[in-house]
């Protein structure tokens, strides 16, 4: 026994009659360990060594063809009552579920060591943050978890002291995905995943624990667990702001949240610093705001698209210490992905010789693993036991037409119903069909471990927790012309929209009021040395009253859905807004 925890003692041997497991190993989180790891993963073929002298202790892993993203058809909420899971979950009978799963655990490990992971999410001294532990039977698992949190020793001293953690149970199975299921049991603090071993499917701290289980937990002690970035922006007179965004999975939170401003901005003084990528846990402090942290330690992020030009910041991350998986290879073994250079990649993710006919050559849903602290904007403050307070939310989408670039919420109901209705295209962070345009309210459609109005209903009761709430805003990067190209140039140019939001924040800058919230005007958008017509800024920022008049009819029918749980506030925002297009 390796923990005078006795209730984690007795479900690690627990786990172990039941999976079979030849061989019990408790992970420290020593740099001997992990080298030993790296090893193993090499030997065992599970990991190729890139370019050591471009990319320095860089792993590529390449996962099984049919298990590369997310699988929300196969991920359950398993609440006592099947009406807790609401009509956002798939659901099962606790009871039903667990037989399911054990069944599955059953001697999966047999001739295999189990790997038990003690782990915290959030900086290890800070009382925001929560332990839990992740029993898997894979090394790959082990080493991003290494990376993504902050696991061994610390962790498990932690969960010794307080005597709670989530329980998460994993093994890749045969990979097989008719015998896949990720399964919560938030009642019971519980995680139960079997046959995948990707990304959030696998890295239980992640997505299940992080989002599913936290989300669950902060409803009943008055916080939020939520998909959304923390950024820094220090204005040039030197005041420190930080934003929290929601947006769907690859929609731009890591681009966002690693943001360089334009030249001009650097030039007058504004520094963006990135506190996290992919998860917020916000409560409320003694100060009446809403004080956030990174539960995560390392940014699992998409590696498509990821370019100098784009994203220069998570560029210079990924020169050493690296986990790719499912990337492509150049001649020379460097890693390589649609978007990155003009190079052509000798090797695709499937390790065949790269023929431009088998598709792209890294899967649209590639990622590399990566401590945060590698990250050239990284904040120090991300380390902060306290958190950092939050000035503003940021909701945002997929959204090719009607979305305006920016709007402001009239008031924190307002912006609940605005981020509860979110819309975005599907994209290939989770397996099924990419481009359709679903609601993702709050970025948390495959995320939220309860019934939306349940959760809509906590998000509108913050105000009773906190008499100094952020302001709340959408954004739209994704608006498109009819020749299918991108309107608003993005990325580092997002900054001019983060000024004006700065901006409402600080009382400064100018808006609006709407049919459907408080807008810029095109001259209250910074456009020095932007190269953007002015007609089309002035389309970005217009309302188009019978799209809008449609658009509510559809929140209307999308709230409709799920039942007298939905607070009467989101309603009585959405007939204001009715109101105020039809007059
Ligand atoms: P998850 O890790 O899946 O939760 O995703 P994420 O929200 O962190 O997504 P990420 O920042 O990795 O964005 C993924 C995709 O969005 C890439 O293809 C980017 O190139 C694209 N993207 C990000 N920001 C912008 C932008 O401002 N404009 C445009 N046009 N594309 C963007
Ligand atoms: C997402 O899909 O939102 C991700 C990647 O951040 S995964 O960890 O696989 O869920
Ligand atoms: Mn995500």
């Amino acid at each position: 026994m390796s923990t005078s925890n006795q209730v984690l003692a007795d479900w690690v041997q627990e786990v172990a009659e039941l999976t079979q497991a030849d061989d019990i190993y408790w992970c420290n989180g020593s740099a001997a360990e992990d080298e030993s790891f790296n090893h193993q993963l090499l030997e065992d073929g599970s990991y190729k060594r890139l370019n050591p002298e471009t990319h320095p202790n860089c792993y590529l892993h390449l996962s099984d063809p049919k298990d590369v993203a997310r699988v929300e058809h196969l991920t359950f909420i398993c609440t006592q009552q099947a009406s807790d899971a609401g009509p956002n979950n798939h659901w099962m009978d606790p009871q039903q579920a667990h037989k399911k799963m054990d069944d599955l655990f059953k001697g999966c490990m047999k001739g295999r060591t189990l790997y038990v992971i003690p782990y915290c999410m959030g900086p290890i001294d800070s009382p925001i943050s929560r332990c839990g532990v992740e029993i898997t039977d894979s090394a790959y698992v082990v080493q991003n978890m290494r990376l993504m949190t902050r696991m061994g020793d610390e962790a498990l001293r932690r969960i010794e002291r307080e005597g709670t953690f989530v329980k998460g149970l994993h093994s890749t199975g045969e990979l097989d995905p008719e015998r896949r299921f990720i399964m919560h049991f938030p009642e019971e603090r519980v995680i139960k995943s079997y046959g995948s071993g990707y990304g959030g499917n696998a890295l239980l701290g992640k997505k299940c624990h992080a989002l599913r289980i936290a989300s669950y937990q902060a409803k009943d002690e008055g916080w939020l667990a939520e998909h959304m970035l923390i950024l820094g922006i220090k204005t040039p007179a030197g005041k420190q702001h930080y934003v929290a965004a929601a947006f769907p999975s690859a929609c731009g939170k890591t681009n966002l949240a690693m943001l360089i401003p334009p030249e001009g901005y650097l030039q007058d003084g504004w520094e963006i610093t990135t506190v996290g990528d992919d998860i917020c846990w916000m409560r409320p402090g003694e100060d009446g705001r809403l004080w956030a942290i990174n539960p995560e330690a390392g940014f699992f992020g998409v590696a498509p698209g990821t370019a100098k030009d784009t994203n220069p910041n998570a560029l210079a991350m990924l020169y050493q210490d690296t986990i790719f998986t499912n990337v492509a290879q150049t001649a020379d073994e460097q890693p390589w992905w649609e978007g990155l250079d003009d190079r052509v990649p000798a090797i695709d993710w499937q390790g065949r010789p790269y023929d431009p006919a088998n598709g792209p050559a890294a899967h649209p849903n590639s990622r590399f693993t990566v401590s945060a602290k590698r990250c050239p904007s990284y904040s120090p403050a991300s380390e902060d036991a306290s958190g950092v307070p939050i000035d503003a939310i940021i909701f945002g989408g997929r959204r090719a037409s009607l979305v305006p670039l920016v709007n402001e919420a009239r008031n924190w109901n307002h912006g609940v119903l605005m981020g509860a209705t979110v819309a975005s295209e599907t994209t290939a962070a989770a397996t099924g069909k990419v481009g359709v345009v679903r609601r993702d309210p709050m970025a948390m459609k495959p995320f939220c471990g309860y019934h939306f109005g349940d959760y809509w209903g906590h998000w509108v009761s913050m105000q009773e927790k906190a008499n100094n709430l952020p302001k709340v805003f959408t954004v739209n990067w994704f608006r498109k012309d009819e020749d299918g190209g991108f309107m608003w140039p993005g990325f580092g140019e997002n900054m001019r929209v983060l000024e004006w939001i700065i901006g409402r924040c600080q009382g400064t800058a100018e808006a609006h009021e709407t049919a459907i919230g408080l807008m810029p005007k095109a001259s209250d958008i910074n456009t020095e040395n932007l190269d953007l017509d002015s007609d089309v800024l002035e389309a970005l920022l217009a309302v188009e009253a019978n799209g809008w008049q449609q658009e509510n009819q559809s929140v209307a029918e999308f709230l409709q859905e799920y039942g007298d749980r939905v607070p009467q506030a989101l309603y009585d925002e959405l007939a204001k807004s009715e109101k105020n297009l039809s007059s």
